[in-house]
């Protein structure tokens, strides 16, 4: 297998799709070496066939807002490999969402899930509905209306969609009930449920506390404690406040947070209160942070910035891909960051990936860091197939075994010769050899 000649033709087939194709180089170029060892992959093909997704459900979603205009959006679901098990990932509804977005986020979740240990095959979907400024009553009718596409093509043993970005509890509460009504069962159908009709507990906390968790894994391995470090987030939703909350209860300092409008700088770090608004903000659906530093007078608002220019000694960005640049890299560097851990989807660039390599600074990708919100839904799953709910205690400590799991193999896979951890190439190789091993034993299909 060849990275440049894979990826020649996939250009010359999806042009216009850079995000998946970035996507499908980084995992292509990680895994080249390990994948030309083993003659058994090259002639089952299993690159060509793992970088196209099974099938692509596109759907239209119109629905009748506040006022009683109708409104047409377009739905998606990415089933992209179900080789370990049911297709499984989130839904992201967000004005630039499109097939390319949906096919990088669906090939990484092949990996990441993985990497969980769990049984679950890759899938993404969503929808370009932009939730911004949009009433509970106008969110509850599009969710329905999406439902009523998507529901013959998921089911607990088949697609299993959650939340992303523009997905919370609060939305998975309306795609729950109208998939009830149509499909006459109380399944598990979908993750991220409340927690009175079969949600899990901790699952809202996972992505973040699991992040937190495997960056504790990092700085442990290097003799370092994440106490009384600064730790610059980006983001405000789900992902950002569950890790705020955890590195705050570790004893760090969080000392930025950023939304579309800018950034934010608490020299005092955050607390409680804090944590709590993040919520209250993310509610109001207005997408804006700026309120932040009106409320807390120890907090000021940076309007066009990024987290990224502010000196801390961790940067976990957590809110979008992309987001963190090579230039941005370089300024953390200069301002003596020592650790990145990617919280979002292919949130780094190549760029700052290899800034942060090139420095040798401790850098995990998101489908390693992030994957604790995954695993959390995969034992949603099992909960619900057993029809019991664990305590808070059980859910933490089997998150607390996953991340550790995850980062002994991307430890194991990525070692350097001078023992510096490369987590892109371990947690790569790590996903794709147990996905790589059952595509060969379930034949040509
Ligand atoms: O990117 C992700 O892993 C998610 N949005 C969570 C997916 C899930 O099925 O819980």
């Amino acid at each position: 297998m060849k990275t440049n000649d894979i990826m020649a033709r996939l250009q010359a087939k999806y042009p216009n799709e850079k995000e998946y194709l970035q996507a499908v180089r980084e995992v292509l170029e990680s895994i080249e070496e390990t994948y030309n060892r083993h003659p058994e992959f090259e002639d089952a093909k299993i690159v060509e066939r793992l970088v196209e997704p099974d099938r692509i459900f596109t759907f239209k979603v119109t629905w009748v807002d506040d006022n009683g205009e109708i409104h047409t959006n377009t739905g998606y679901r990415v089933q992209f490999n179900s080789a370990i098990g049911p297709y499984k990932g989130g839904l992201r509804f967000h004005p630039s969402v499109n097939p390319s977005i949906l096919k990088f986020l669906g090939f990484e979740q092949i990996f990441k899930n993985a990497l969980t240990t769990l049984p679950m095959g890759g899938g993404k979907g969503g929808s370009d509905f932009n939730p911004k400024g949009k009433s509970d009553a106008e969110i509850m009718r599009f969710c329905q209306a999406f439902m009523l596409e998507l529901w013959r093509n998921i089911g607990p043993d088949t697609d299993v969609p959650a939340g992303d970005i523009g997905v919370g509890g609060r939305e998975i509460g309306f795609l729950f009930g109208m998939y009830k009504k149509l499909a006459r069962e109380h399944t598990g159908v979908l993750t991220g449920k409340g927690m009175t009709w079969g949600g899990s507990l901790i699952r809202p906390e996972a992505t973040g506390y699991g992040a937190v968790y495997f960056v504790q894994h990092m700085l442990h391995r290097q003799g370092k404690d994440i106490k009384d470090k600064t730790v610059a987030i980006s983001g405000f939703g789900n992902v950002a406040w569950g890790a705020a909350k955890k590195a705050t209860q570790l004893g760090a300092k969080v000392i930025a947070i950023s939304g579309p409008d800018g950034a934010i700088y608490d020299p005092e770090g955050m607390n409680d209160e804090k944590i709590a608004y993040m919520l209250e903000l993310r509610a109001s659906n207005n997408d804006v942070v700026a309120p932040f530093a009106e409320k807390f007078p120890s907090a000021t608002f940076y309007p066009g910035k990024k987290s990224w220019s502010i000196k801390c000694d961790i940067a976990m960005p957590c809110a979008f891909q992309n987001e963190m640049t090579g230039a941005d890299a370089e300024e953390l560097i200069k301002n003596g960051t020592w650790c990145c851990a990617e919280v979002s989807n292919m949130g780094c660039t190549p760029e700052a990936i290899e800034a942060f390599q090139k420095a040798e600074i401790l850098f995990a990708p998101g489908k390693a860091v992030n994957a604790g919100g995954v695993a959390t839904s995969g034992l949603e799953m099992t909960q619900n197939a057993m029809h019991i709910s664990w305590s808070a205690e059980e859910v933490d400590k089997k998150l607390h075994e996953i991340m550790s799991n995850i980062h002994h193999a991307c430890v194991q896979y990525g070692e350097q010769p001078d023992g510096y951890i490369n987590y892109v190439k371990g947690a790569n190789i790590a996903g794709f050899m147990k996905v790589a091993t059952a595509m060969l034993e379930q034949g040509i299909i």
